[in-house]
């Protein structure tokens, strides 16, 4: 433990000390814009701005450490299909961006990560072809990270619009096993909507798998943000947040500040004030 080291540590030193989430802003791509659904009901969707490249380079201005990349034609249709947007997007940053939305098949999985996307999110396959899965991950460590989406903890699929029968938990567990890098879990009743994580969700998650939880769906507040943090010992290390970026009830650098990189937290409660004068 730092504090018992005998000399006063630096307090940049404290403040870098802890394992910061990653706090990661979701673009979602309709048709080349940026939009929101509301539980991701291709019916309910605003529009935020025309122009994605422009939205992701404030992301990254703001201090991102990496963006999350949906291509919502792609979930819809089974192919990517905004492929220009996101190359546009992966060109214009300098941070690792994920991608997913219509990853069904080793040519388009293959096809994105030339293309420069760090991390592809594969969702539908998951489900309807595992041994797939497990082939690419195998074919690229680290680059391959599985998105399940649940309703009252059942695998939805095919842009939500399929709910299967299979618990996201039984499914979390089949893809550590074939490889994954991390699981995003989403919330699909939370999303879009500001209701706050569904933590008790996300708990039963973490706790079932030995690879990192990422958490999407629903967060709206620095509180939200702040509440997961009781989650990171049993392994939910990022957080995705979507509309309320957009609807600026979370600024991303306070965010950051709140739960990312040198966040406050780390500091012994004992320096307190007196540390900070
Ligand atoms: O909002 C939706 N209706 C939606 C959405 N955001 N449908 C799918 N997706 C995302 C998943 C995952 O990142 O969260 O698309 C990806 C999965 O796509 P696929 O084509 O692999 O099932």
């Amino acid at each position: 433990m730092l504090r018992s080291e005998g000399a006063k540590p630096s307090l940049e030193k404290l403040v870098n000390e802890g394992k910061p989430m990653d706090v990661i802003p979701a673009i979602d791509l309709l048709e080349g814009r940026c939009v929101r659904l509301y539980q991701g009901d291709y019916d309910q969707s605003q529009v935020f701005s025309e122009n994605p490249v422009e939205v992701a380079k404030a992301w990254e201005a703001q201090g991102a450490q990496w963006l999350h990349l949906v291509d919502l034609d792609g979930a819809k249709t089974g192919q990517p299909v905004n492929l220009e947007t996101i190359a546009a997007v992966v060109d214009a940053l300098e941070i690792p961006v994920q991608v997913g939305g219509g990853l069904r098949d080793r040519t388009r999985v293959t096809q994105l990560l030339n293309l420069g996307v760090r991390r592809g999110i594969l969702g539908t396959v998951a489900i309807e072809n595992p041994d797939l899965v497990q082939e690419l991950c195998q074919e690229f460590p680290d680059q391959i990270v599985v998105g399940i989406d649940a309703r009252e903890g059942r695998v939805a699929t095919r842009g939500w619009l399929e709910t299967s029968e299979i618990l996201a938990v039984d499914l979390a567990k089949r893809m550590v096993t074939a490889g994954a890098a991390a699981i995003i879990y989403t919330d699909i009743q939370r999303d879009g909507t500001l209701q706050g994580p569904n933590i008790p969700m996300l708990r039963e998650m973490a706790e079932a798998i030995t690879i990192p939880v990422i958490a999407s769906g629903g967060v709206s507040s620095i509180t939200d943000l702040l509440n997961l943090l009781a989650l990171e010992e049993i392994g939910v290390t990022g957080v995705i947040v979507g509309k309320a970026l957009y609807t600026e009830d979370i600024a991303l650098p306070e965010a950051l500040r709140a739960v990312g990189p040198g966040r406050w937290q780390d500091v012994p409660p004992d320096l307190g004030s007196s540390a900070l004068a």
